[in-house]
């Protein structure tokens, strides 16, 4: 009987994969059948596990380890196995009266394999849903060790970590790139206990009170009857909310600009946004911000950019850091403080330090770094790691406390509260991801999931019956003791007064960015607003803008066609601005930036190889983009091709010449001739160097690319635009200018934002 071409093709691959081409020898059942699909395969070895994967340390009274194997991991053996350890000969096939007979209902792992698969969602995170993580260590400076006792920051200190970056407002599956505030969650694993510094890529936030968080987060999720826009602010209720709450000014402003596009997660600030207060080893106390700056500066995508790779790379910060972490370009950032005295009213310069929606600008109080923080290794599974890991503003270690931030006090309650419905049950903490480095001796008992087998019979304190065990540690043993803090005050629900200046941080913002940043910060507001349907809410926002500043105002009522009002009162006449709030104007390194570098046939090969290993010779990925796949000219790997390449998965574009169309095209053979040559440019290329231009990118070229810049509508003149005979000599020309990450002075902004 002849085989189906397909099934003889699996069975080849079955036999190669076992090595064997025969049915495993099974105790009891005959060997006689040929090698078919039912026959096992060898799986790949099991992954050791990480260090900080170990199984639930679970001490008995007297501090010994109870001896339960604690480091298994869910893959041991070569066998599929039912998940009670028994081997399995078919799992392919649900067991029959007769191979088109009934399904009987005694098929055990049918039923077991079915009821698991139909449990394997867990609810995503309410806020925060889609995100990437990323292992790595922490190395302490030893420069905060003269105003907090915490361990990790000891000089020389270095700690595990487990970084989570995030959306905010989309569903678990939604795209990266979209206008949001980014997460950016630590979990230190300290010898003194966990400490998580839960924090955002913006300094402030939309409320100054927690128990506003779920009327902020309900009108900027998707609207409740048709659940869309997904993961945007642009629509009615969004704007609804933060037009009537003008304290959600100065987030807003931030989020419409560039900072609420990241280029990548690699090149976001990070910070803790609230005040914390950090205790020395004699008790005396120091209020902070903790600030995140990362070693390859803050960039941003443009707006464009940023809404073509939500349909064409949905992925793309995750994959870019997992991808810069495999290549490694392991990211960095140092961690740095902000320092106040800690007097009795809390306010430093004027500034209200437990008003989350305030900044204190580093000009007024510089960021002093204190340690470094180094990602150097990817998870080995999303769900375990990226999504079980669960972090709380209340772990704390000895020597960092909370201040009366009312924020954060809801925020104390509120992450705990929400990772028992989203990890089913008390016991997260035993989850591998999470689980302290430090030594477990704790009386919680029981509950869903609980994986500790513990000792002894008195989880309570006091007791005789376990000697008394585990014991209480004076400061000297390293407890956390919380700062003696007075506390007094009349029982009301009232904010202070400091509270009620929504706009002076707002103006200061936009004092401080340079024309291109304030011309693109207009153009956000414009489109978000130009996506509302309600005309008051349309206008309602300009009454707050005009708060800001008039030409901010004015720019955005003449995108929406609607009158500018008058601000309130005159605007102040000399305003202050921060420099450091700008994130243009500086350089930067390049490492790990995608260079794409355009070839064909008609291109010098000789001269593209050697551009390809400079690329690499800088820390960057060179991709060769061709008309096909394969190698080009016999010796190049071609990495995308003219079909799959779009521009936004480049940073910078270097032409190896013109290429012409390729014959898949769609209007290839219709391209119109170009000059004397004959021979018009690709679409897909042109396209791709149009789109670059548009988006500032670096463009470079040699040989005849001239003439496809210029048949691509490109100005060959343009600012940013590197032309020359040396291949070679024009990557340097462009990399100095990637250092600046874009080519901004091709756009000069409008005069009244100047
Ligand atoms: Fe969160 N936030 N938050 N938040 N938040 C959560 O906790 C909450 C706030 C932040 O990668 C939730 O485990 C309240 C500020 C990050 O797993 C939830 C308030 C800042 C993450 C929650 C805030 C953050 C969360 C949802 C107002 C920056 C993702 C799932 C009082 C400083 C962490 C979860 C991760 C996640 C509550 C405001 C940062 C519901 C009530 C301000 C980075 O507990």
């Amino acid at each position: 009987e002849k085989s189906h071409p397909i099934k003889a093709a699996v069975d080849k691959v079955v036999d190669t994969v076992s090595g064997r081409g025969e049915r495993a020898e099974i105790p009891g059942v005959p060997n006689s059948e040929p090698p078919s699909l039912e026959q096992p395969t060898e799986p790949r070895e099991p992954l050791p596990p990480k260090p900080d994967q170990r199984g639930p340390d679970t001490f008995s009274p007297t501090g010994q380890p109870t001896g339960v194997p604690q480091d298994k991991v869910a893959q041991e053996g070569a066998y599929l196995t039912t998940a009670q350890g028994v081997r399995l000969r078919d799992t392919d096939h649900s067991l029959k009266a007769g191979p088109r007979g009934p399904v009987l209902l005694q098929d055990h792992h049918l039923r077991e394999k079915v009821m698991h698969f139909d449990h394997e969602r867990i609810p995503e995170r309410v806020v925060h849903a889609r995100g990437a993580g990323a292992h790595g260590v922490f190395r302490s400076y030893g420069t905060a060790a003269n105003v907090t006792r915490a361990g990790f920051l000891a000089e020389g200190a270095e700690t595990a970590v487990f970084v989570r970056f995030s959306t905010v407002l989309g569903s678990r599956g939604s795209a990266d790139t979209v206008r949001d505030t980014r997460g950016f969650a630590t979990k230190f694993y300290t010898g003194e206990g966990v400490f998580d510094l839960v924090g955002n890529n913006i300094p402030v936030f939309f409320i100054q009170d927690g128990i506003k968080f779920p009327d902020i987060i309900h009108a900027a999720k998707p609207h409740p009857d048709r659940e869309i826009p997904q993961a945007q602010s642009a629509h009615d209720t969004f704007w609804d909310f933060v037009s009537l709450h003008t304290e959600a000014t100065f987030h807003t402003m931030w989020n419409m600009s560039d900072r609420g596009i990241p280029r990548s997660y690699r090149m976001m600030e990070g910070f803790g946004v609230h005040t914390f207060r950090l205790v020395d080893a004699q008790g005396k106390t120091t209020l902070v911000k903790w600030h995140w700056k990362p070693k390859l500066g803050v960039h941003s995508l443009t707006w464009e950019e940023a809404q073509i790779i939500g349909g064409v790379d949905p992925d793309f910060h995750r994959r870019d850091l997992a991808d810069a972490i495999e290549s490694g370009a392991f990211p960095e950032w140092e961690l740095g403080i902000q320092i106040f005295p800690d007097t009795p009213d809390q306010m430093f310069e004027g500034i209200d330090l437990l008003d989350s929606t305030k900044i204190v600008p580093e000009e007024l109080a510089s960021v002093q770094p204190v340690g470094l923080l180094t990602l150097n290794a990817n998870p080995s599974n999303f769900f375990a790691e990226t999504e079980q890991v669960a972090f709380h503003t209340g772990h704390l270690v000895p020597g960092i406390d909370v201040t009366d931030d009312p924020l954060l006090a809801a925020r104390l309650f509120s992450y705990l509260d929400t990772q028992i419905t989203r990890l089913a049950g008390p016991n997260f903490a035993q989850i591998p991801i999470n689980r302290p480095h430090a030594p477990v001796n704790d009386m919680l008992r029981d509950g869903f999931h609980q994986s500790a087998v513990h000792r002894g019979v008195a989880p309570y304190k006091p007791n005789s019956l376990d000697g008394g065990c585990p014991f209480h540690a004076g400061a000297a043993e390293g407890a956390y003791v919380e700062v003696p803090l007075e506390v007094a005050g009349r029982k009301v629900r009232e904010a202070p007064a400091s509270y009620a200046d929504h706009f002076s941080q707002p103006r200061l913002f936009w004092r401080s960015l340079s024309p291109v940043e304030r011309e693109h910060l207009v153009s956000a507001y414009t489109f978000e607003l130009s996506k509302c349907y309600e005309q008051a809410v349309k206008e309602r926002t300009l009454h707050v803008l005009a708060e800001i500043d008039p030409v901010l105002c004015e720019q955005v009522a003449d995108g929406l066609g609607l009158p500018a009002p008058q601000p309130s009162q005159p605007p102040a006449a000399h305003l202050p601005s921060s420099p450091a709030l700008s994130q243009v104007g500086r350089e930067w390194p390049v490492d790990g930036r995608i260079i794409g570098i355009v070839a064909d046939d008609s291109s010098d090969l000789g001269v593209v190889g050697a551009v390809r290993q400079a690329v690499l010779g800088a820390g960057m990925t060179p991709l060769i983009i061709a008309p096909k796949g394969g190698m080009l000219g016999g010796s190049l790997a071609v990495q995308r091709t003219f079909a799959t390449a779009r521009s936004v998965e480049f940073d910078a574009i270097l032409l190896a010449g013109a290429p012409v169309p390729g014959k898949d095209a769609y209007g290839a053979r219709d391209a119109k001739a170009g000059d004397a040559a004959g021979a018009g440019v690709d679409p897909r290329v042109a396209l791709m160097v149009g789109e670059a231009y548009r988006h500032a990118k670096v463009l470079g070229g040699w040989g005849a690319a001239e003439r496809a810049f210029v048949q691509a509508g490109v100005p060959a003149s343009a600012a940013g635009v590197v032309l020359g005979d040396d291949g070679e000599a024009v990557l340097r020309d462009a990399v100095a200018l990637l250092a600046r990450h874009r080519v901004w002075d091709r756009f000069p902004p409008a005069a009244e934002l100047t």
